[in-house]
């Protein structure tokens, strides 16, 4: 089957999703055509030359193996073998995310990342034309507006279709709503962050472990770090945008100047301040980052639009997943565009699977958060980690940990929310009262798994 009428599209945005999905459709024959707001990356450069990086996993792996350029990817990424938890006494602790190497996360740079797909994307045929920002849209007329930033002119095009990957931000969705109303509600967090650097070592090379992701939890806040293959390290805080009152806890509102930066370092991350020379400046340069979950009733309208990656369905970043849905959506809808004999029939199926998907990842990345900040240095949290890893070597079909079916396997997030929430019952019921696996009962835990939890193959 594959749609009829025209094959062709009109891409919005040229980001992680964006390029990813010209090159798919591309490559089955489509005429893409993309739009992107920002100038080509290869004439200059890109996000003021800082380097952002993305934690890449299994489902954002298999879509770039999908459009052949997982390899190519790889060469540059950093193996993450699990978080490196730094406590307030300067203690680290490494946790495996996986059972080996085989199951590890990988760092990669956003701009990097991009670039190699704009290049991929281009060479598969898609045509890609920068400081393009979509402005209004006429859907009825199938014709839409679109922005050069650099001389404010407007540029017409017409459209048989539009495929919204312009991100958080999304103009073309803010389009839909005012065409139709697709039901868009924003949930801010009351926290944001900032993103700092450590640079190489003196003599070249990395000045913490490089092979993990480093995580300073504090309770209500938290800092993260992730290598960049050129030996730096992108910092991450995160920060409660106002403290409760009489907490004493740091908070946007009371973190203002470099001074008082330094001062947060030394009190609660005094291992980290001494590897972030230019904390000050890197504090002063930019303004914090929002965080916030983005939920709409419908991603499409008829033949003429649909959105996905962040366009759809923003979350927090707290699970590392934003991207790797983003990519497993490029995938979904090309398949659903080769599968389905209308466009209308493809959006609508393509919605259908992914929507609920979305919302699964966007509940796991909240709940995430307060993991990461708030336990991950306890002892009722790491005994539940051994019994899940114990309940998993003993029943390797049924259970299987939250964090695996997320990160190393592709099964439906739903699906993966789902079972986690029975594991999770099973897990605190039998680590109540403990302190360690000590005369615990496995039959009864073998029994309860067998009942509860299906093998994970058939209910695929
Ligand atoms: P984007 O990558 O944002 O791309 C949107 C593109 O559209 C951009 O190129 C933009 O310039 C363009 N655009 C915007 N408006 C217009 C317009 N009007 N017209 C034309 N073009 C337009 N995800 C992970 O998987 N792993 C992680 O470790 C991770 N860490 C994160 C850490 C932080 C702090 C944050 C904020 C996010 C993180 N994410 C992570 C999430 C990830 O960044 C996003 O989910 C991902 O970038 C979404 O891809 P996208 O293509 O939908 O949007
Ligand atoms: C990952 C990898 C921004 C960010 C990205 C991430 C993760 C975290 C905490 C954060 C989750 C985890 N995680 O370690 O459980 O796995 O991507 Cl804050």
């Amino acid at each position: 089957m594959g749609c009829e009428g025209p094959r062709e599209l009109t891409l919005v945005g040229a980001g992680l999703a964006g390029s990813l999905l010209a090159i798919l459709l591309s490559r089955r024959g489509w005429k893409v055509t993309v739009y992107e707001r920002r100038g080509d990356p290869r004439i200059k450069g890109y996000e003021s030359g800082r380097s952002i990086n993305l934690a890449l996993a299994e489902r954002g792996r298999h879509a770039l193996r999908a459009a052949g350029i997982e390899e190519r990817v790889m060469r540059q990424a950093v193996m993450m073998r699990g978080r490196m938890v730094h406590g307030r006494d300067g203690s680290q602790q490494l946790q495996r995310y996986g059972r080996d190497d085989s199951e590890a996360i990988w760092s990669v740079h956003r701009a990097d990342l991009n670039l190699s797909l704009l290049q991929a994307a281009e060479r598969a045929g898609a045509t890609v034309h920068f400081h393009r920002r979509l402005h209004t849209v006429d859907f009825d007329a199938g014709t839409a507006r679109l922005i050069d930033d650099r001389d404010d002119q407007p540029h017409d095009i017409r459209f048989s279709a539009l495929l919204g990957c312009d991100g958080a931000g999304s103009a073309l969705r803010a389009e839909m709503v005012r065409k139709a109303g697709i039901g868009e509600r924003s949930e801010f967090l009351d926290h944001s962050y900032k993103e700092l650097t450590i640079p190489p070592a003196p003599g070249g090379g990395f000045r913490i472990e490089p092979h993990a992701l480093h995580i300073w939890p504090r309770g209500r806040y938290m800092c993260i770090a992730l290598p960049n293959d050129e030996g730096t390290f992108t910092v991450t805080l995160f920060l409660p945008n106002h403290a409760a009152p009489g907490s004493g806890d740091p908070s946007f509102a009371s973190v203002r100047s470099g001074a008082e930066v330094r001062a947060l370092f030394e009190r609660d991350f005094p291992d980290a301040l001494p590897l972030i020379p230019d904390l000050e400046h890197d504090w002063e340069r930019h303004p914090p980052g929002l965080l916030g979950t983005l939920y709409l009733d419908r991603w499409h309208l008829g033949d003429k639009a649909v959105l996905l990656g962040d366009a759809a369905h923003a979350m927090v970043p707290f699970h590392g997943q934003g991207m790797n849905c983003a990519f497993e959506d490029s995938v979904a809808l090309a398949d659903a565009l080769d599968a389905n004999p209308t466009l209308e029939r493809a959006f609508a199926a393509f919605e259908a699977q992914r929507k609920p998907n979305a919302a699964a990842i966007q509940a796991m990345a909240l709940e995430n958060y307060i993991e990461m900040r708030d336990r991950v240095d306890d002892p009722d949290f790491l005994l539940q980690r051994e019994l899940e890893l114990a309940l998993q070597q003993r029943h390797p079909d049924r259970f299987v940990p939250h964090y695996t079916m997320v990160t190393f396997m592709r099964i439906p997030y739903a699906l993966a929310l789902e079972r986690s929430e029975v594991q999770r019952e099973i897990l605190t019921e039998a680590t109540h009262g403990r302190r360690d696996l000590q005369g615990i009962d496995w039959e009864a835990l073998a029994r309860s798994v067998h009942e509860r939890l299906p093998v994970l193959g058939e209910t695929q």
